[in-house]
């Protein structure tokens, strides 16, 4: 990886981890409400797949900030949605977990578990269709490969052989539960092995994620189909902001953050390219700069207006009413 793009992994590394932070601290205060999923430890996997895929089409899960910032939404959009505001990239309507911006090919965000992983196979199938070869990621957690939609998904895309990217976030729990309760194989490509091509990554290591996602993209865009990919990852926080995260030892939690996925990037710049202190520090102050200007940006954005509770209900011009 060259210089520049290490640099720039490492500020969207540090403005998510800051932005996540900021986040806690205004729902802890009362002025972000609803559900709150941070991605605190998982941001190499969150920075460097959006980084490496570039073009095309992306679903995500409810934990997404991050992601919907690397893909190019501004921090001040995704801040003023948490706070509900009409600023917010959803236009305040969506919250946290509906980060959805068309103009940036990102299509949330979504509440249900595993529920959106067939939205990027009808993706997937209309690319191919429209002979568009960019192709679809979608990023999920261990817990969304137990469901049926998944197993569906898998299927059908290798059958019409689409270009779908299936990008699994393994950080070993759905909520509190532990995956080997619920899943007979720790690691969930063994659920995927039947159907397509599968590859394990530390997701803990932005650069070696970056290079995976950069050939499995390269892979999609040869036609060959769908390829799954596992990132193994640790969260840092409970689930959501209503999770004490007491199902987890402080022993399994200092061996998770041993791998953290910054300290681990910062070191890469100071090894590869000798950069020192002072340029670091930089970066980090630029992050915390903009973490702090998206806040202010999103307490005084205006509430949404009342009228707009009635847009975006209907499709227009058609005889399409949702009841
Ligand atoms: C269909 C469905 N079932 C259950 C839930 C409740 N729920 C919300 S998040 C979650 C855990 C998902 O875990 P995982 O897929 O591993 O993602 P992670 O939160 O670890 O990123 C569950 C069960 C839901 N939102 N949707
Ligand atoms: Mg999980």
């Amino acid at each position: 990886m060259d210089k520049q793009l290490a640099e720039e992994i490492y500020f969207e590394m540090v403005r998510g981890r800051a932005f996540e932070y900021a986040a806690k601290e205004h729902y802890m205060k009362g002025e972000i409400s609803g559900f709150l999923h941070l991605d605190i430890g998982q941001e190499a996997l969150s920075v460097a797949a959006m980084k490496a895929f570039g073009k095309g089409d992306v679903f995500s899960t409810y934990r997404e900030h991050i992601m919907a910032m690397v893909r190019g939404i501004s921090p001040n959009a995704v801040m003023a949605e948490l706070f509900g505001k009409a600023e917010g990239v959803s236009e305040g309507k969506g919250g946290s977990m509906h980060l959805f911006d068309p103009s940036h090919y990102f299509y949330g965000g979504d509440a249900i578990v595993g529920g959106h992983i067939p939205n990027a196979v009808g993706c997937a199938y209309a690319r191919k269709y429209q002979g568009e070869e960019s192709g679809v990621m979608v990023v999920f957690g261990d817990g969304a490969t137990n469901g049926g939609a998944f197993f569906e998904s898998l299927n059908i895309a290798s059958a019409q052989k689409l270009p779908l990217l299936f990008l699994c976030e393994n950080n070993e729990y759905a909520i509190g539960t532990n995956i080997t309760r619920v899943s007979p194989f720790k690691k969930q490509s063994k659920k995927a092995e039947p159907y397509m091509p599968t590859l394990e990554v530390d997701g803990m290591d932005a650069v070696a994620v970056h290079k995976v996602i950069t050939d499995a993209k390269a892979y999609l865009e040869k036609g060959h189909g769908p390829i799954f990919i596992e990132a193994m990852t640790c969260r840092y926080e409970g689930h959501s902001m209503s999770d004490a995260n007491a199902y987890r030892s402080a022993q399994e939690m200092a061996q998770c953050k041993a791998r953290d996925p910054i300290e681990k990037m910062k070191h890469y710049l100071e090894t590869v390219y000798e950069m020192d202190e002072t340029v670091i520090a930089q970066i980090e102050s630029q992050a915390q700069q903009e973490v702090d200007a998206a806040v202010a940006f999103a307490s005084e954005a205006p509430e949404p207006a009342p009228e707009a509770l009635y847009a975006h209900m209907f499709v227009e011009g058609g005889n399409h009413a949702l009841s």
